[in-house]
């Protein structure tokens, strides 16, 4: 089936159990308010998973909270839950910035009743509803999946490369289960599949692009033969990218980017990214959406969603089909 009338459908079942689930009538249908918690709000990512949550809400005539932090830190974020909290909503999505920081903080929420979503990131060990460990409370978890990714962001820097020479990964911190999924992907396969290449430290950026920036030059100054970098979020990438090009090494260090915001045009056409993959965050916000929509209404939900990617190169970066999975700013 076409993705869009997977959606409609999905939409049109969730309508459908509104209305049977027996509390709620065409006329006097409740109105459910759920909340959406980013990892934080300036990031384009998480700009347009809003903007796809948003159109499932006005599809399934919800109201949609969007509330989060400037930062992407538990610190930042805790208030920020305990405030969704206070306001009661229906249920809670929300992409927790540390897989054990946020277990507490959210299961306050879970013992307050509302029912909890993660979107992009989990916690614990994102395996929900099993009855197993501290952190299996939340509903279902919705996401791409970040071992593959890596895994897609190996091979497309093997290939830029030519299968051998030095390559490291600039990514955020240790704690981030997407992030982390997306180093351990791309570690196993250039360990399983790249034998030629060597895979240096990882640099850690606490997602500060200017920190990425200096990192890949300092790689540099230790590795004159470095030949390229993954940057392993949207921070991460346009940090290692314009360190690449203050470095004077636009071509010549290869990037390969997770994440595809407006930027990543101008920097695949010239030739400073190799290949972005972009994440279909809108769907991810769409989806949380609708499943805390089916929950409410009284239907069983997956425990976990899994979206897509589409991987974008000089090739393809005009085409309508793929440029529509750029993010909005
Ligand atoms: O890569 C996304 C998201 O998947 C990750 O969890 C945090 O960083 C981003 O929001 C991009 O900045």
């Amino acid at each position: 089936m076409e993705r869009r009338s997977v959606l409609k459908s999905a939409v049109a079942m969730a309508a459908v159990a509104a209305v049977g689930a027996g509390t709620t009538s065409a006329s006097a249908q409740e109105k459910y308010s759920i909340a959406l918690i980013p990892g934080l709000t300036t990031d384009a990512f998480y700009i347009t998973m809003r903007k796809g949550a948003q159109a499932a809400a006005d599809a399934l005539g919800a109201e949609l909270i969007f509330q989060g932090g400037p930062e992407f830190n538990p610190v930042v974020q805790v208030p920020v839950i305990d405030a969704i909290i206070a306001r009661k909503p229906s249920a809670l999505l929300i992409a927790p910035t540390d897989v054990t920081q946020l277990v507490e903080p959210l299961r306050k929420a879970h013992d307050a009743g509302i029912p909890v979503i993660t979107v992009d990131t989990f916690i614990g060990t994102g395996k929900y509803q099993t009855g197993a460990g501290d952190a299996d409370f939340p509903l279902s978890y919705i996401a791409s999946d970040n071992i593959l990714g890596g895994k897609m962001a190996a091979r497309a820097l093997a290939n830029a490369i030519g299968g051998e020479g030095k390559v490291y990964v600039s990514n955020v911190k240790p704690g981030v289960s997407t992030t982390d999924q997306r180093e351990e992907g791309f570690k196993t396969a250039m360990a399983e599949e790249f034998p030629k290449i060597t895979v240096l430290e990882t640099q850690f950026n606490e997602n500060d692009a200017n920190k990425a920036a200096s990192q890949l030059q300092a790689v540099f100054a230790r590795n004159s033969d470095l030949k390229g970098v993954f940057g392993a979020n949207l921070f991460s990438a346009l940090g290692a990218g314009n360190g690449v090009q203050q470095a004077g090494q636009t071509g010549t260090i290869k990037v390969v980017a997770f994440d595809a915001p407006t930027s990543i045009v101008e920097n695949i056409k010239s030739g400073l990214v190799d290949v972005a993959i972009a994440q279909h965050p809108a769907t991810i916000g769409y989806y949380g959406v609708v499943s805390a929509f089916a929950h409410l209404t009284g239907q069983a939900i997956p425990v976990a969603i899994g979206t897509g990617f589409t991987v974008i190169d000089k090739n393809n970066v005009d085409n309508p089909d793929v440029a529509k999975f750029i993010y909005s700013d």
